[in-house]
């Protein structure tokens, strides 16, 4: 086992992790690692590789905005893309050196006598230990998929895949396949695989509200433009942006105003399902915007293909052979895909993370539920820094809009710790209540609440803890700058001599 010292690790490298190397390396901040599982940059874009994985936030916002991509092929990007400009990036700004891939992180706990994170890693059966003055975690909300909780499910015989951990090597082609879920994923998979399946059932337990999908190849002109002329991308980007907030604005403050949007999807359904009592099986019967509201022209065709069948009875139990449903029919299946989401407000990262007093993220958040400040620091973890954390996630625009904002959040936070010699930077708890109950309050005329589903926003306890109530622009003149007066920050002499009892001198 060896030990290395740094001043920052990274884990995780995806959209944020890769921002968070670039932020810190313009900052001037060269002593960092990032540490990833996987086999390259990509996180959720380089996992989610099931038939159809393209993005449902257009092309031109769905980017950094320092790294603006003038070769999207289409309005619309698909994951290869999405994946190859991540790398590209990380290549551009000379990132990949400092990567460490195929590396699990085991744990990461604070060690409070040295002020460090200690973190313990394995590489193809390698130990190896980074002690970081500075953790920040970047592994995303959307990492550990969710296998459904049926009985049996581990007795089916056939091949079972998740939406997640899709294998390129099976074969659907003449098969009879099911799909368990009608969400984001299981709306992309679903048209790819029907045009190949022998038969194909879709388990619908609640009907998702689709919208119509504008994607097409930009033309050469487009192509051109955006080369040599980026204010037009850059025109763009924003007109999409603007629109998009009008959405924000309707899911936070005002449902009522998301009718129009209804009313597109209602479209939708009439244009793409000919059969009446279909059409009335995949309408939805909560308020739109309540789960996330999803994009495409090929669902409804797809369900509505003489080879496929909407099955809405509910799952009862899974056998060595397939499906049977509540009316007690058998449904024979050779393959099985779960595109049942992920584990989000129980992931199983936070029990691999320790803060103060060996308590895990698991345990804390276990009790107050997934609290946070400003979606980036949390109460017992000091120097720790999470990107994409509570609070943050979204239903209508790019989320790395959001990490671009707590990229700036996080190199004032350096700055602010390295000038000031900080051996600690912890949240305070009156800081974190107090922004959680504002964020509580903002929720309470949200569609997310009152708009009468069920969905993956929601915790155990029915609090909604994982989505940013608002226009994304205040989160980002929230994270504008490192605001200390909610910090108990700790200098250099006072840790070693105090640790227990650290000296406030954030003002
Ligand atoms: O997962 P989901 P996802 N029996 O949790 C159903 C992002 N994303 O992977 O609605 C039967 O949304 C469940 O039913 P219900 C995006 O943020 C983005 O599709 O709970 N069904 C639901 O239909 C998205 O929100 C893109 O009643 C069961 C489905 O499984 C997030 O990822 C593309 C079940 C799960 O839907 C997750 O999307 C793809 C059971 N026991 C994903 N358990 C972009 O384009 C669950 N279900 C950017």
């Amino acid at each position: 086992m060896t030990t290395h010292d740094v001043e920052i690790a990274i884990v995780g490298a995806g959209f944020s992790g890769l921002g968070a190397a670039i932020a810190l390396a313009r900052t001037g901040v060269d002593d960092y690692v990032i540490l990833d599982r996987g086999r390259d940059f990509g996180g959720t874009w380089r996992d989610n590789t099931y038939p159809g994985a393209a993005c449902d936030v257009a092309s031109n916002l769905y980017s950094y905005s320092f790294a603006p991509n003038p070769r999207w092929s289409r309005s619309y990007s698909h994951q290869p893309e999405i994946h190859r400009y991540i790398n590209a990036v990380a290549d551009e700004y000379d990132v990949r050196p400092k990567a460490r891939f195929d590396t699990e992180v085991i744990e990461a706990r604070w060690d409070e006598d040295a002020a460090r994170w200690v973190v313990d890693t394995l590489t193809d059966g390698d130990e190896n230990t980074y002690r970081a003055r500075h953790l920040v975690g970047a592994v995303g909300p959307l990492c550990e998929p969710t296998l459904p909780d049926i009985d049996g499910i581990d007795s089916f015989g056939g091949t079972i895949m998740h939406s997640a951990r899709w294998n390129d090597e099976v074969d659907v082609t003449g098969k009879r396949v099911a799909v368990i879920g009608t969400g984001a994923s299981a709306i992309q998979i679903v048209p790819e695989l029907a045009a190949i399946a022998g038969h194909l059932d879709v388990y619908q337990r609640t009907a998702p509200w689709i919208v119509p999908r504008t994607e097409r190849p930009y033309t050469r002109a487009e192509h051109w433009m955006y080369k040599h002329l980026p204010a037009v991308q850059t025109a763009s980007r924003a007109g999409i942006y603007v629109f998009n907030e009008f959405v924000a604005f309707g899911m936070t403050y005002s449902p009522a105003a998301l009718k129009p949007v209804e009313i597109l999807a209602r479209a939708n359904i009439f244009r793409g399902v000919r059969d009446p009592q279909l059409r009335a099986r995949v309408t939805p019967h909560f308020q739109i915007g309540c789960k996330r509201i999803l994009r495409s022209n090929a669902w409804y065709p797809a369900l509505d293909r003489d080879n496929v069948d909407v099955i809405t009875d509910p799952i009862e139990r899974i056998t060595e052979t397939g499906i049977v449903t509540a009316d007690g029919t058998a449904h024979d299946v050779d393959i099985l895909v779960v595109a049942t989401g992920f584990h989000v407000t129980d992931s199983p990262v936070f029990s691999r993370i320790a803060g103060v007093g060996g308590r895990s993220l698991a345990q804390v958040w276990g009790e107050t539920g997934m609290q946070g400040y400003k979606g980036s620091f949390v109460h017992g973890f000091p120097n720790m820094m999470l990107m994409i954390g509570p609070s943050t996630g979204l239903g209508h625009t790019s989320m790395v809009y959001m990490i671009e904002s707590q990229l700036k959040y996080l190199a004032d936070y350096i700055a602010t710790a390295r000038a000031r010699n900080a051996q600690r930077v912890e949240v305070t708890a009156q800081a974190q209540d107090r922004y959680n109950s504002g964020i509580q309050h903002k929720l309470r005329n949200s569609v997310w609440v009152n708009g009468g589903c069920a969905s993956w926003y929601k915790d155990a306890k029915g609090n909604i803890t994982t989505l940013w109530p608002g226009f994304t622009f205040d989160f980002r003149r929230e994270t504008k700058k490192f605001d200390t007066a909610a910090y108990d920050i700790v200098g250099a002499d006072a840790v070693t001599a105090t640790p227990a009892a650290p000296a406030t001198v954030g003002a």
